[in-house]
């Protein structure tokens, strides 16, 4: 059995959750065991601060409290979820994992990087993603989809330059670490971006 983990970013409508769906039924088909996820969430008390984290009551929240609520979730669910997933053979892909914390929280929120990589590498130790597949979309086309769905959360009613920055963000970390990312077009047809992370697993991963 296979096990590796891969996690998804990019801006809020960038396509991560339609795309993990077809991920997952593609391994499946193969005979993998996948534990689909995302953050904030994916445990009890993770969905509950969640919950924290995504009121549009809390707006005034400090940004050094955002980051300890992320990253406190972060902590339950690669320590109840993430880890003994992976050590029980199972494929793991997560929604968003800590680039999220370095483009919203660092790069938009201005949080110092160091430090907020620091926060990271604590709770996570070293628990890393084998490949991050970043979805780009431009601030417009997320602002659009994101409006179909008929609301917004907290995070989503931040202004365009903030987006712009966490889009800059993500694009900035790829580069960074060309090895672990690749970057997709989030604009092209959902079936185009299928084939080509069908592709990129199967090479990497040795899927017959
Ligand atoms: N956050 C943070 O600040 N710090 C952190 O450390 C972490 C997170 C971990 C979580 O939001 C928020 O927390 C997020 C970052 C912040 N901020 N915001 N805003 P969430 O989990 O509620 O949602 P999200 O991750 O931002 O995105 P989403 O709404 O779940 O969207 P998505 O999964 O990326 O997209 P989708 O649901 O697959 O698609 C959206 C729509 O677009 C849907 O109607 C699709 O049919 C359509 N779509 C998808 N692909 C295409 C293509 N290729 N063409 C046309 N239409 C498409």
């Amino acid at each position: 059995m296979k096990s590796f983990f891969i996690t998804f970013e990019g801006p809020e409508g960038s396509g991560k959750t339609t795309q993990i769906n077809f991920l997952t039924e593609y391994l499946q088909e193969k005979g993998l065991e996948i534990f689909q996820t995302r953050e904030p969430g994916g445990t009890l008390i993770g969905d509950k601060i969640r919950k924290i984290l995504l009121d549009q009551e809390n707006i005034e929240m400090d940004p050094v409290t955002e980051i300890f609520l992320y990253e406190a979730v972060r902590v339950e669910h690669v320590k109840k979820k993430i880890v003994p997933a992976l050590k029980s053979n199972k494929v793991v892909i997560s929604d968003r994992y800590y680039d999220s914390t370095l483009a919203y929280q660092g790069f938009a929120r201005g949080l110092p990087p160091e430090q907020v990589e620091t926060c990271n590498h604590f709770a996570v130790g070293d628990v890393h993603p084998q490949l991050t597949i970043l979805l780009d979309v431009t601030t417009d086309v997320s602002a659009e989809r994101v409006e179909k769905r008929g609301y917004i959360d907290r995070i989503e009613s931040e202004g365009k330059s903030f987006h712009e920055k966490v889009r800059n963000g993500f694009l900035k970390i790829a580069e960074n670490e060309p090895d672990r990312f690749i970057v997709i077009d989030g604009t092209k047809s959902i079936e185009d971006i299928r084939e080509v992370i069908r592709k990129e697993v199967t090479r990497r991963f040795n899927i017959d």
